[in-house]
């Protein structure tokens, strides 16, 4: 019965809606065999799954105790908190439980009793998984909400935040931005941020409970007011750049920056009226898996896709072991109405016989010589399967060939190095003198300077002479009365009228001169 039910399944793609199903077992003319499509998982609550921090330290009320008010009645501070006493206590999990018996549970922040000091508090939730939000997210604020608020998300769990919509009773002041409204942008601005006035302005604590961040008013861009044309959302989303991760999060984070007010301005008198409260936080949305796998499952704390197509990891965002003849590619919803699988192939499947270690998508035929070779082979891979280093590369030893970083620039010294080729672990060729793996160093007995070059002295082997010293191995500095490239030779010995005019080896500075000027003036003379 069950398995009955199972190919009823398969084999009505389309009765299940959109990109509901991975695979199904088809007959063609061939025989049977597995058709493949994009799909995805369901939406679900992801406020079951997440987990919540609440700052600074110490904003949650209740410890100490606390006496609070309310706006509707301001003058009866009956209520009170108390975090040890759990019928008072309003702990942030509260923000995530089920509202079942009617009475609404929530976190509550201390009240404003540092007035004039802001009343900040951050709530951040975090899932550890991708999310694409499919439907609004709503917050509930039991005691009126927020004049100034700002939602922020991030991509890649908390590392960096991007600002996601801003509130404010008056956007102007409170952010320099204008008020728009979400409903009022076009297919252009579908993923534009913006401060809206709609969920700040005081209404009354119990007509207007709810924040608003506008998912399905951004669809209808698209897909029209009641999503009707999902087709039309889902091309767009396909080609429009940035406009998936628009919609996708790993964490989304509130930043209270002023609660409710009840009126226009702030009662010094009576602070005890001035908190936040949170009943719930509503957030629906489906796991990312790059629409290749329908399922996500809670798995060690984490929500986890089940990856079909051969593909792996949290979000299906690369191929299996041995699936990897070409480069892995997300799912896509095009063409309508089952998307490409763009599944992951198995080497020896996907084209005859070619094997690219996922560095080439295509291969191609060469006739005269009867094979068929990875064509643009990628990530600095070159040969028939981009099985080795191009030129100028050489392979990394601890990565597997169908690693992207498998091949690693040689880096030779331009100048100390005859090419820039190197051998397989990383050496380059050194020219005379040059050393080291990409010859930027030079050899014993020899100095740089472009290059290596011998060393004309040093302190051992090629001493100056004669009192000479040696300039950083490349000359010696004589003494008056001494040249040579080691100050080997007397001027005496050289030069008979040099020797004749100075009164004497080891002469003076004036001697040295007195010597130029004569060389000058025989030059001059044509001598
Ligand atoms: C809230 O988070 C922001 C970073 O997004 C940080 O700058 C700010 O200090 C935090 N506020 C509180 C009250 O922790
Ligand atoms: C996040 O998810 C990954 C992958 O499932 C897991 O390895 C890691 O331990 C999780 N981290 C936390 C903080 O839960
Ligand atoms: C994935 O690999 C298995 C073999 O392990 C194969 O039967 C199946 O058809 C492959 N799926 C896809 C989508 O290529
Ligand atoms: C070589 O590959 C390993 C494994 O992928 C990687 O950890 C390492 O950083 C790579 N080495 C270099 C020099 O890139
Ligand atoms: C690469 O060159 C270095 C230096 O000449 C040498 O020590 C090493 O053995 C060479 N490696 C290979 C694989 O030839
Ligand atoms: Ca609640």
């Amino acid at each position: 019965m069950l398995y009955l039910a199972a190919l009823l399944v398969h084999c009505v793609p389309l009765a299940m809606g959109q990109y509901d199903i991975c695979k199904s077992w088809v007959t063609t003319d061939d025989g049977p065999s597995w058709e493949f499509y994009a799909c995805q998982p369901k939406a679900m609550r992801m406020k079951d799954y997440v987990t919540v921090r609440v700052d600074p330290a110490g904003i949650t009320c209740g410890d100490p105790p606390e006496r609070f008010c309310t706006h509707e009645n301001p003058y009866l501070c009956s209520d009170e908190c108390d975090a040890s006493n759990p019928d008072l206590a309003h702990p942030p999990k509260l923000m995530f439980d089920s509202e079942d018996e009617g009475l609404a549970t929530y976190w509550q922040s201390v009240t404003w009793r540092r007035y004039p000091e802001p009343l900040l508090a951050n709530i951040t939730l975090s899932w550890n998984k991708s999310i694409e939000l499919t439907d609004d997210i709503v917050i509930t604020f039991e005691y009126g909400r927020p004049t100034i608020m700002m939602l922020e998300k991030s991509l890649d769990n908390g590392r960096t935040w991007h600002p996601y919509q801003y509130y404010a009773d008056d956007c102007m002041e409170a952010f320099s931005m204008p008020a728009r409204r979400v409903r009022d942008l076009s297919t252009t601005s579908a993923n534009r941020v913006l401060c809206t006035e709609e969920y700040s302005r005081w209404a009354g604590s119990k007509k207007e409970k709810t924040v608003r961040f506008e998912v399905r008013d951004r669809f209808a861009i698209f897909a029209g007011p009641d999503l009707k044309n999902m087709d039309n959302l889902y091309t767009r989303l396909e080609s429009a750049k940035g406009l998936k991760d628009f919609f996708t999060v790993t964490d989304l984070r509130m930043r209270l920056l002023r609660p409710a007010l009840g009126g226009t301005y702030v009662q010094r008198e009576n602070l005890y009226k001035y908190f936040y409260a949170v009943s719930n936080i509503e957030v629906t949305g489906r796991c990312k898996c790059n629409l290749h796998a329908n399922l996500c499952t809670f798995k060690e704390g984490s929500l986890q896709c089940e990856c079909e197509h051969n593909t792996t990891g949290q979000d299906c965002g690369k191929c299996k072991k041995n699936f990897r003849s070409r480069s892995w590619r997300a799912g896509s919803y095009l063409p309508l109405p089952n998307g490409s699988p763009n599944a992951c192939a198995a080497a020896g499947s996907a084209f005859g016989n070619c094997e690219c270690y996922g560095h080439s998508n295509r291969c191609s035929y060469i006739d005269f010589l009867n094979v068929v070779t990875c064509v643009s082979c990628k990530h600095n891979t070159r040969g028939q399967h981009c099985q080795h280093c191009r030129l100028g590369f050489y392979r990394n030893s601890s990565a597997e060939l169908d690693d992207e970083n498998v091949c690693i620039e040689c880096n030779c010294n331009q100048i100390g190095s005859m090419h820039d080729r190197c051998n397989e672990t990383g050496y380059c060729e050194c020219r005379e003198g040059a050393t080291g793996p990409k010859c930027d160093d030079c050899l014993p007995n020899y100095y740089w300077r472009q290059g290596c070059f011998p060393n004309v002295c040093d302190d051992e082997l090629l001493l100056c002479q004669n009192g000479g010293t040696c300039y950083q191995n490349q000359r010696c500095i004589c003494p008056v009365g001494f040249k040579g490239v080691l100050c080997q030779q007397s001027r005496c010995e050289a030069d008979k009228q040099d020797c004749d005019r100075a009164p004497g080896a080891g002469g003076s500075l004036v001697t040295v001169a007195l010597g130029v000027l004569a060389l000058q003036l025989r030059a001059w003379a044509g001598l």
